[in-house]
């Protein structure tokens, strides 16, 4: 991550407010402050600063659906400016964490403000740390899985063509068309500015900073937070020639407010963003939820964790083994086929199976870990985790009258 790119000169791209009415929609339903439980009462919002960042790559290669780790400068002895910007006579940086870590590349912030949470796997407030072998230590940031999509094994060499995640680590920017998708395990909240400055809203002289907009073919939306461009023209051409997947919309427009994002949270303590890349090298936060269909669905393996927003959504899996989390809010979970393990997270939710209730076995159950596991006659096992409702095709029941059951209900059928 690098400097952000200055909201002054974002303003300068496009005067007016374009299609101000469509904001109301582009905002996330719960404001961040109605699902804040979860920030940590002690940080506060910090401007976006340059940070010294590196990554793990030890199993970009030979794991490529594991997740990559990023850590940035930080703790008792963190590599210092100098030392991190030093260049030698080629202008090449000198300093280069030892293996297996890599330095991260500098993105150009679109938004203003963070607030940290915790490290991945840590608790609330929390932060972890690692030394590297050359004594510097680095506090813990995110954790990514990447895939390419839509994925055309022929349009990549070796190694990229094994499969989507592998092309999605070994390649930085995506082909005309293609998107990288990442699940971005980062507990950071996010704040974009309306206004240059960050001049409240309303307030009289307010310059309006337009922000690029896309919204996917399922009705999934996501705001622009990153670009490889530093100024406001280059960022509106890198955005303008960007080729997205067939039916994906692009919008650019100025906000009537300040845009908060929270990361979706999951009941096993994980903090949750899908982002994305476009062939231009411009970076999206996912912000709204649409009920077609999930993008970390299309991924045609198993390996892509499908996540819903803070707010209730209609979350559709596919025919393979999904990680679903429906996150905040009232959720529908349709896993369909495989063995999938289904968070309902917060909120009252509902999973939807195929079949009747007498063709799934309970196989086992625990109140305390709200866990129920059932299979179908084709064997099929489907592990729901925080979920409230099963809608089968001939009934609906409450997941607290078979927890009810207890041991006695398992071998049973539903
Ligand atoms: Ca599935
Ligand atoms: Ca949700």
């Amino acid at each position: 991550m690098g400097n952000s790119t200055r909201p002054r000169k974002l303003a300068a791209v496009v005067g007016g407010g374009v299609a101000l009415g469509l904001l109301v929609a582009a905002m996330p339903g719960a404001p961040a402050q109605a699902i804040a439980t979860s920030d940590c009462p002690t940080a506060s919002w910090v401007p976006l600063t340059e940070a010294h960042e590196i990554i793990n790559t030890a199993t970009v290669s030979t794991h490529p659906k594991s997740a990559l780790s990023t850590y940035k400068g930080a703790g008792t002895n963190p590599v210092s400016d100098d030392v991190w910007n030093a260049t030698d006579s080629n202008g090449a940086y000198t300093y280069q964490p030892p293996s297996p870590y890599i330095r991260n590349t500098t993105r150009y912030l679109q938004f203003n403000m963070s607030k940290f949470i915790a490290s991945p796997g840590m608790p609330v407030c929390e932060t972890s740390y690692i030394t590297t072998s050359d004594s510097y230590t680095w506090g813990a940031m995110s954790e990514a899985i990447n895939a390419m999509w839509p994925y055309k094994r022929s349009d990549y060499a070796s190694p990229s063509n094994i499969n989507a995640f592998m092309a999605g680590n070994m390649v930085t920017t995506p082909g005309p068309g293609v998107v990288k998708v990442t699940a971005n395990y980062k507990a950071q909240d996010m704040e974009f500015w309306a206004n240059e400055n960050g001049v409240a809203p309303g307030t009289p002289g307010a310059v309006p900073i337009t922000r690029f907009f896309v919204k996917d073919r399922w009705g999934n939306e996501y705001v622009m937070h990153a670009s490889a461009q530093t100024t406001p023209s280059t960022v509106q051409t890198a955005f303008n020639n960007a080729v997205l997947p067939h039916g994906w919309k692009k919008s650019a427009r100025t906000m009537k407010k300040n845009l908060f994002l929270h990361p979706a949270e999951g009941s096993d303590g994980s903090f949750h963003y899908l982002v994305f890349r476009d062939s231009q090298d411009n970076t999206y936060h996912q912000i709204k939820w649409g009920n077609r269909g999930a993008l970390q669905a299309q991924i045609p393996e198993t390996g892509m964790p499908i996540w819903g927003g803070n707010d209730a959504n209609v979350l559709r899996g596919n025919n393979r083994s999904n990680v679903m989390h429906g996150a905040g809010g009232a959720d529908t979970l349709i896993p369909m086929k495989g063995d999938d393990e289904v968070w309902g997270d917060q909120g009252f939710d509902t999973v939807v199976l195929n079949g009747k209730a007498s063709a799934w076995k309970l196989v086992a159950l625990s109140r305390a870990s709200k866990t129920l596991v059932i299979r179908n006659g084709k064997g099929e096992t489907k592990t729901l985790k925080f979920v409230e409702r099963l809608r089968l095709s001939n009934r609906s029941m409450r997941v607290t009258s078979l927890y009810r059951l207890g041991g006695r209900a398992v071998g049973q059928s539903l």
